[in-house]
Formats: structure tokens, sequence, C-alpha cells
């Protein structure tokens, strides 16, 4: 087997491009074209492939280091057959399958004579991005009245292999927005109509927009150019693409502004959920998990491994060790089709991931006979059939939380602060929320003081917040606030389950479909419904006894509802 040197090859004009990330290691074996390393230039980043198959032996550059055309990226003992086609002292560009086209610059300059304090309008078309002929927009970061400086960017667009921003040629006031996310878009197409001030003349009467696109003022050539040669020295993808091998997962997907943010504030992009088009990671993500890093809500892995073991959050010391998430050629096996996610469920995920691997859960399954209640509710119902307002059990077990929350008030807290300034907050409201199933994924609306409403009044607002839900309309408000969750899978079917608590709340009850079954009475077996409850509590607050007691005393308030008012 050949030890072959892996050089960046042909990148175009960008010189010294950072290595921004490591996607291989010593041992990986690695397939011809699989992406090696991420470089950057201040405009794009862009994906190193391998030029050859083979085992990863040695590792030339480092994470910050700057590397040009013809750097080396490593060494791999290559497979017989790459080994053959590339000798190991070929410089790697001469089979590299991503040497670049020539870039060129910038198109969209204009260059009209001056006339001091009138304006033009300029059509900002997207420049030479080399062999791209239809890249989708996936970021705009500029809307209709924002004054914009020449170069500042205007919308990401990404390819396979490469994500880059497009920068406008002119400074002025965005006057008409040409494109939108999701858009496909290639060399000239038209992205925005600019208002320049002062230093453009009018255009013709006959042509007001397109004269000034027409020719290239030097100034803003020189300028640009070096712009237009980030862009398009973007690797071009393979001819002969190898869905095997690209694209590697590890990448987080962000444009190079947000990673520039993102190393700025120190954001790990690796552990910030996407929300844009495709899991993009935008500007509010990485703004919103600072928020929740510097309230305590969150933390990185880096901080939860270096945590001390007495700290709340204190389980990420498990995350160095963990085995890398398994790669697998689904294709080999069978057809698949890859979907996109949800927004919600992207959201609703990264939650409950973390919910999972911060809070140390227990479940408590019981039974709660609810033969009178569920007689009683049928018999509401039919009594007030002509309302319009169908009492269901779920109703029931709100107002039996917010008793047993009064009567076990760790229930109805959350942790705060970390090490020895850790509290536990208690609260004296009743916030109930409900887990509500919806065509984009789960959601949990909150009743608000649940504990001064009554069974028809949660009902109907419980009906409300769920058509909501399901139509895409809640606002943040409806699914804030909340103190305890009931997660109810009664009307689908199931018996127990663990459901994960909603952080920062510390107990979560999980409900499934009620059946008869035969009780012992003392002297014989009657049917009974009963209903499966499971009582997911963080033993961190709760212990095993409490939860114990408060699956018991829910259960006897759902089996004598008279209770509730005692
Ligand atoms: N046992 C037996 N039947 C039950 C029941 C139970 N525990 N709970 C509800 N039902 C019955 C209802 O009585 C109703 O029957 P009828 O139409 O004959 O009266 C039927 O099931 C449908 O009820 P529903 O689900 O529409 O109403 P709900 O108040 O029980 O629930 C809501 C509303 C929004 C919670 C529910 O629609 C939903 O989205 N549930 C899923 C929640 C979820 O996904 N949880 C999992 C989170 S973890 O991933």
């Amino acid at each position: 087997m050949a030890l072959v040197e892996v050089k960046v090859p042909d990148i175009g004009d960008v010189k010294d491009v950072a290595v921004i990330e490591l996607l291989v290691k010593v041992g990986d074996t690695v397939a011809l074209e699989q992406s090696l390393i991420t470089v950057e230039s201040d405009k794009a980043s862009m994906e190193i492939p391998s030029t050859h198959a083979g085992v990863v032996k040695e590792i030339k550059v480092a994470i910050g280091d700057t590397v040009n055309e013809g750097s080396l990226v490593l060494l791999l003992e290559a497979a017989a057959s790459a080994a053959v086609a590339a000798p190991a002292p070929a410089p790697a560009v001469a089979a590299a399958p991503v040497a670049a086209p020539a870039p060129a610059p910038v198109a969209a300059a204009a260059a009209p004579a001056p006339a001091a304090g009138a304006s033009s309008f300029i059509e900002v078309v997207v420049p030479d991005i080399g062999d791209f002929d239809s890249v989708a927009v996936i970021e705009v970061f500029v809307k209709v009245g924002d004054t914009i400086k020449m170069e500042q960017s205007l919308v990401t667009v990404e390819s396979d292999k490469a994500s880059m921003e497009i920068p406008s040629s002119h400074a002025g006031v965005i006057r008409e927005l040409k494109v939108k996310l999701g858009d496909k878009i290639a060399k000239g197409s038209l992205l925005a109509v600019v208002e320049v001030a002062g230093a453009a003349a009018p255009a013709p009467a006959a042509a007001p927009v397109a004269a000034p696109v027409a020719a290239a003022a030097p100034a803003v050539a020189a300028v640009a150019a070096p712009v237009a040669a980030a862009v398009v020295s973007v690797a071009a993808p393979a001819a002969a693409h190898n869905p095997t091998v690209a694209p590697t997962g590890k990448l987080p997907h962000a444009s190079p502004s947000i990673r520039r943010l993102a190393r700025e504030l120190g954001v790990p992009l690796t552990e910030v959920a996407g929300s844009g088009l495709k899991g993009r990671i935008t500007e509010q993500d990485v703004q919103g998990f600072v928020k929740r890093v510097m309230s305590g809500a969150v933390q990185t892995l880096a901080q939860k491994a270096a945590a001390p073991a007495a700290s709340a959050n204190a389980s990420g010391g498990a995350f160095p060790g963990l085995l890398p998430w398994p790669k697998v050629d689904f294709e080999k096996f069978g057809a698949v089709e890859r979907k996109d996610m949800s927004r919600i469920k992207k959201i609703s995920g990264a939650n409950l991931h973390r919910n999972w691997v911060v809070i140390p859960h227990v479940t408590n399954h019981d039974d709660a006979d609810i033969t009178e209640l569920e007689a009683f509710r049928v018999q509401t119902n039919k009594e007030n059939e002509k309302s319009g307002i169908k009492v269901t059990m779920l109703a029931f077990m709100i107002k039996a939380a917010v008793a047993a929350l009064k009567k076990f008030p760790e229930f109805n807290a959350s942790l705060e602060g970390e090490g020895d300034a850790q509290k536990l907050v208690l609260k004296k409201y009743y916030n109930i929320g409900f887990a509500a199933d919806t065509p984009n994924g789960l959601v949990v609306p909150v009743i608000k003081d649940a504990d001064k409403k009554g069974i028809f009044e949660i009902s109907a607002e419980m009906g409300e917040l769920a058509k909501k839900a399901r139509d895409g309309k809640l606002g943040p408000a409806e699914m804030s606030g909340g103190c305890f969750t009931i997660s109810s899978l009664g009307g689908i079917g199931g018996r127990y389950f663990t459901p994960i608590i909603n952080a920062p709340e510390v107990a979560i009850m999980g409900v499934c479909k009620s059946q008869i079954e035969p009780k012992w009475d003392g002297k014989a077996f009657q049917p009974r419904l009963m209903l499966p409850l499971s009582l997911s509590w963080d033993h961190r607050v709760i212990d095993g006894a409490a939860a114990a007691r408060f699956n018991v005393y829910f259960a006897s308030l759902l089996a004598d509802f008279r209770r509730i008012v005692l």
C-alpha cells in the first residue's frame, strides 16, 4: 500500500484560508472525494475532498492553520486501485475532483457619471459563481428598506459542497428584494434593486434600472474582486458524485458569517439546533443559544464536561467517550427517501434531547380507577350536548394535577442556578401544559391559572389551543409559563410510557388508554375502568417515595373527584 499525500486542490484566487473543521481522524477509512477538512475565507466556507480512497495515517493540518493550494492536508494509505491511479508524489490537484474554474470578478457594478445629491436605482445581480448554475438561497440577510454597505452580504446560497454569501456590489437602500428563501439562482440572477444615493446619476430615462448595471466601475471592481474570487473558488462538486461519502453529516449547516459570529461568541455550532431551511443555523439560533447558556437553561457540552460532579447538570461528563453516530450507506440495502424535518420537530427534538440528557429521569407507573368519573363525564356531556362544549378526561386530569401540585409543592418547582448557588423555585401559580400532537410535530400549549378555572372553561380553552396547535397558529406566549405537563395518549392507545420532562419543569404525567379490568373488591372481581398513569420526575428534586405518593393521590382524585374540594 502506498502512502499518498493529499493536498489542497486549486481553490481559485483565495489565499490563506483558515482550517475551521477536521472531518476525519487518524485511522479513519475515507472514500474518494470524501470531505476531509473545511476551510473558510471571509466570505465562503468549503470542504476539501480527498483525492484518494484509503486509510488516514497522519493529519498535517490543525484547526486554525491557514492553507493554500498545494498545502499538505494529510497522508493516506491508499487503497490498491487508487494508489495505481495516483502515484504518491503526483500533486493532488491533478487528480482532484474539485478543481475550481478560474474566478471572474463581480459582474454587477455601476459606473454612471456622478451627480451629487441625485439617486439612482441599481440592479444587484449574482456575480460569477463558477460552475454553479442553480444554487438554493438558504438565508436572506436583508429586507426592503435596509441601508446596506458595499460588499455587505445579501444572501447565502448553498450547493451540496459549499455555502457562500453573495455580497452587494453597491451601497444604498434596498428598494426591492427579488429573491426569497428556497429560490434557485445562478450567475446574473437579479437579487435586489438598490437605491444608490448621491454618487450615481439618474440613469437614462429609457432604462433607469438596467443602465447602471451594464458597466463595472473600476473602483468597485477592485474592491469586489476578492469577494468574487472567494465565491467562485468554492470547490465544485465532483462530476461523479458518490452519495455514500458526502456530505459527511458532521458539518453544522451555517454560513461563513454565522460561523464567524459563533466563533466570536464561543458558541459550539455542533450543539446549536438550526431552525433555518434544511436545518441551517441562523443568527437567531446562535443568539438564542447564547441567551439560554447565559440564563443557565442549557450548558454547552464543554461546560458539562468541566462541571463538578455535584453540579445540577453534571451528566455531561459521559459525552467525550461516546462513540460517533453510526454512518450507514442506506442505499446499499434498498431504496430510501430523504425528508426535511419540520421546524417544530427540530426545535422540540433539540429540547427533548437536552432534557433527556440533563435530567435524571425516573418514571413511576400506576393506575387510576375512573369508572365513576367517566360515567360522570359522559353524563355531563349528555346534559350539555347543546352547548357544544365537550368535557374531556384531560380536563379532569388538569384539575387533579393542580390539587396534587398544591399537596406536593416540590412538583410545582424548577431548579435554578448551579452548584452551591442552586435554588429550588417553588411556584405559587398553577399553569398546566398538555402535549398536543400536530401534523408538524409535538407542541405543549399551556392552560394558565388552571386552579382558577372550572372543567368547562378548561375544556373549552383546551379545544381552542389544540385547534390552534394543529393549525400552526400557537404563539410563544401560549406555550410558556408551564408548571407541570400532562401528555395524554389516551385517545390513541397503549398501556404505559416514559414521558420526557418538559424543562425547567420537574415532572410530567403520561396517560394512556383506559380499559375495563377485573379488580378484586374483597369478595369478587368487579369490572372497573382503569386509567394507566406514568409519572416521570426529576430525581434531583423529587424522591421515589414522593413520586409514589403523588401518583396515589392523583389516582385517588380521579377515583373520587369529590376529594378535589376537600
Ligand atoms: N382512555 C380512553 N379514551 C380516551 C382517553 C383515555 N385516557 N383519553 C381520551 N379518550 C378518548 C376521548 O374520550 C375521545 O373519545 P370520544 O370522541 O368517543 O369522546 C377520544 O379518545 C379522542 O380524544 P382526544 O384525544 O381528542 O381528546 P383529549 O382531550 O383526550 O386529547 C389532545 C386532546 C390535544 C391532548 C390530543 O388530541 C393529543 O394531541 N394527544 C397526543 C399527545 C401526545 O402526542 N403526547 C405524546 C407526547 S410524547 O411524544
